[in-house]
């Protein structure tokens, strides 16, 4: 028999690596009544094909060393199609660089598998340095998009940091083959990060949500998530971007916040899972936050519960960027259920289960912020004094 040419530590890997790839997961016993956290990510650095790390050739790689290492995987887009699930997960080489990766489950809590190669996308920006955090819209025209932040180099800024973030637009029909579109252009905004495309047409027109900035890191000027209508997506150009839910003082949204995963249409509204961002002495503060729009006139907020409704817990606090919760997928399957990916500090992606129902009761019957602490203590008096009756009346 000839002697084997691949690394025998690449059948040692492989046995460890399938041991997390078969793991079964499993809800914790955190407990909010608006959705359940389960106990193990679904999607780690540790779930990357072997093959995209190594060269397993025992001639070219005698001490099996990592060749192109993968430093985190987190920020996800989802969707359901034909009865499986499928992320497309924010992957960060150990370059810095990220790059998108397609992985598949029967399962929308455990089991993610990579397809065998990342996705390349069609290089057709030549100055963009970035990508990551694609959103994934079946949109009623039949296409699959992604839209998706393309960064690169800002040439005019003398700072070595300074970078521009745009909108970048593929589609498919099969998640196999990407055709890529002109990034989106906003006429009111020189910057764009967490574009999300709505799944139907409003007025005729492909409505997105966005988020204006003036600079890379700060929005500046930009008052929160945008909404526009364009066109032709194909050249998409968007002349005016109204603001649907703004970012203001003393609340989760202060700093900045952004579209989440792709609006979910119910019977009272489009659901929206977003994030928000805060300042504090530590640094940003990223939570998922909530609310919901009309049918009929998308860019209105007709419910906004005050507060988060996820926030790094536990040990997904840290991480390379410490203290944030991301989202932007989720899947709402066809009874009810809702899966919503959210990655924790940059690191890793983990999944929350609830119901629409719950999502609904959670956007409508929890209380809107009254954006001052007194108020906050008077609507907290009425809730225990409610209670307490409740309990009195039951002796
Ligand atoms: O590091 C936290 C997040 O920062 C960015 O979000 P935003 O544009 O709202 O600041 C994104 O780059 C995101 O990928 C990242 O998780």
């Amino acid at each position: 028999m000839s002697k084997s040419k691949v690394h025998p530590n690449y059948y040692r890997e492989l046995t460890k690596q399938e041991a997390l790839l078969s793991l079964k997961n499993e809800k914790t016993d955190f407990y909010n009544g608006i959705y359940d956290r389960y106990k193990n990510p679904v999607l780690t650095r540790d779930h990357i094909p072997l093959t995209w790390r190594y060269d397993l050739s025992l001639e070219d790689n005698p001490y099996f060393m990592e060749r192109l290492g993968v430093n985190a995987v987190f920020n996800s887009g989802a969707i359901e199609l034909n009865g499986k699930y499928y992320l497309v997960a924010r992957i960060e080489g150990n370059d810095r660089k990220s790059f998108f990766g397609v992985a598949e489950s029967d399962s929308p809590v455990d089991g993610f598998r990579f397809w065998d190669r990342p996705i390349l996308l069609p290089d057709t920006c030549p100055e963009e340095t970035n990508v990551y955090d694609m959103r994934l819209t079946r949109h009623e025209d039949g296409w699959i998009y992604g839209v998706f932040c393309s960064e690169s180099k800002d040439t005019s800024n003398p700072d070595l940091s300074a970078a521009v973030a745009a909108a970048g637009i593929v589609r498919t029909k099969d998640l196999v083959t990407w055709e890529r579109l002109p990034n989106l252009v906003t006429l009111q905004s020189p910057q764009q990060r967490n574009v999300d495309l709505l799944p139907e047409f409003v007025n005729g027109k492909y409505a997105f949500y966005t988020r204006p900035m003036d600079d890379f890191i700060d929005t500046g000027s930009g008052g929160g998530i945008g909404f526009g209508l364009c066109d032709d997506i194909t050249h998409a150009v968007i002349d005016e971007e109204i603001i649907t839910s703004p970012r203001r003082y003393h609340t989760i949204t202060e700093a900045k916040n952004g579209e989440g995963a792709t609006p979910i249409k119910t019977e009272k509204g489009w659901l929206h899972i977003a994030h928000g961002v805060r300042n504090t002495a530590a640094g940003l503060r990223y939570v998922v936050y909530l609310f919901v729009t009309d049918l009929n006139e998308p860019w209105k907020v007709i419910a906004e519960p005050s507060g988060f409704l996820i926030a790094p817990r536990d040990w997904e606090r840290v991480g390379d960027v410490s203290n944030v919760v991301f989202t932007n997928g989720a899947i709402a399957t066809e009874d009810g259920s809702v899966y919503i990916y959210y990655a924790s500090s940059d690191t890793r992606l983990h999944v929350a289960s609830t119901t629409i129902d719950q999502l609904l009761d959670f956007a409508f019957n929890n209380p809107a912020d009254p954006y001052r602490s007194v108020d906050c203590v008077k609507q907290r008096i009425e809730l225990i004094d409610k209670n307490l009756q409740l309990l009195k009346d039951e002796l």
